[in-house]
């Protein structure tokens, strides 16, 4: 396919309910949207930054400029024939993993969609419908949490993952495993806690979590390696890897025995199936994170959790848990056993509401091949 058009548009959703991490509270999802057309076919994509840097060092506006200035240029008018053509045209631009990873998945979209095949396929998934569950933020109380978490269970989702932060940690846990007492269960700290911490840790590793995610530093490796050894409940890496090196270095290491996905954060779908293969190989399993996407990035995450290693439940909810409205058709939801169906149709498989979008739409820009 010849790329002869890209338009990106910066997005604000209101979420139903603020989202409170270790990292502060969010009400709103900013994300950018990228659509790509050629030769009748359009791929669409979504760069899952935020209005701040906190989770990453990137935000709409760095990522805006990186998509602008570098990756839109390097790709516009090209004749593409396979995602892989297109990662060299970018291997001058460092890091910026968010930004390359909402072009790169408008691209698989397009060209998966070019083959008449869904992305799952593309991607190499091997099954219809993946395990979900719910990342649930910071409460006003225990109590508050506790009936947070019910309700949820209540909804139909069978695997909860608790925030925590310093102060906020081993009593939520055990408020919520009291009441309880057999739920799929971990907890994610945002790289809020140091290796001092290590008895907080100790104090939740009876609690049958399934793990604990990214309890330390945002680029450690290596003190993760020193809790991992301290602690009988696996250590996940969520900011800490942004590569297949990293996944490497980390389970080399023995800093994780888990390792979380997002394709955002490692540059893409083609560096998501690199660590996915790699931590098959090593026999480490992986799930599929998430960053509070609007449809169009969520059925990506749908598409790249069906591949076979992806055997922990993912942060990939129903599209109700997020917000009011989808701005995608059909909008997700899950079945009775915490399962959601993967897009079967051609590329990401769910329609993209033109007027829906409109609405979220705060800023847009378009970049044309001069013919
Ligand atoms: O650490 O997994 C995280 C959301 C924003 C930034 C970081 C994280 C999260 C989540 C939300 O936990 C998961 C979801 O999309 O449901
Ligand atoms: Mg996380």
């Amino acid at each position: 396919m010849r790329i002869e058009r890209i338009e990106i548009r910066y997005t604000k959703m209101e979420l139903v309910s603020p989202f409170e991490t270790s990292m502060g509270v969010e009400a709103h999802e900013h994300h950018i949207q990228v659509r790509v057309d050629g030769e009748g076919l359009t791929g669409w994509g979504e760069c899952a930054v935020s209005d701040t840097p906190h989770y990453s060092p990137e935000t709409v506006e760095t990522a805006w400029h990186i998509l602008r200035d570098f990756l839109i240029p390097a790709v516009l008018g090209r004749r593409i024939g396979a995602v892989g053509e297109v990662l060299p045209l970018w291997v001058k631009v460092r890091g910026h993993n968010m930004a390359k990873a909402g072009l790169e998945s408008a691209l698989w979209d397009a060209l998966a969609k070019e083959q008449g095949i869904s992305l799952a396929k593309a991607l190499g998934g091997t099954r219809d419908r993946v395990p979900v569950g719910v990342s649930v933020g910071l409460q006003a109380s225990p109590e508050a949490l506790v009936r947070k978490v019910a309700a949820h269970l209540a909804e139909g989702y069978k695997r909860i993952k608790l925030k925590i932060a310093p102060g906020r940690d081993v009593a939520l846990v055990k408020a919520v495993r009291r009441e309880f007492p057999d739920i799929l269960l971990q907890v994610d700290a945002n790289s809020a806690f140091a290796l001092d911490d290590v008895g907080i840790f100790r104090a939740m590793d009876d609690e049958r979590l399934l793990l604990i995610e990214q309890p330390l530093g945002y680029e450690d490796i290596y003190d993760h390696a020193k809790l991992q050894r301290e602690l009988k409940t696996p250590i996940c890496l969520d900011e800490s890897i942004h590569s297949a090196a990293d996944a490497r270095a980390a389970v080399e290491l023995g800093s994780c025995r888990v390792i979380n996905i997002k394709p955002g954060r490692v540059g893409g779908f083609s560096e998501s199936k690199a660590i996915h293969d790699f931590c098959a190989g090593a026999g480490i399993p992986v799930w599929h994170g998430g960053m509070l996407e609007s449809g169009i990035g969520r059925a990506g995450n749908v598409a790249l959790a069906s591949l076979p290693n992806f055997t922990l439940p993912g942060d990939i909810s129903a599209s109700r848990r997020y917000f009011k409205q989808d701005i995608v058709e059909p909008e997700f939801v899950i079945d009775k056993d915490s399962m959601m169906a993967v897009p079967v149709g051609p590329g990401i498989g769910v329609e993209v509401l033109a007027d829906r979008l409109e609405k979220v739409t705060v800023r847009r820009q378009e970049f044309k091949i001069n013919r």
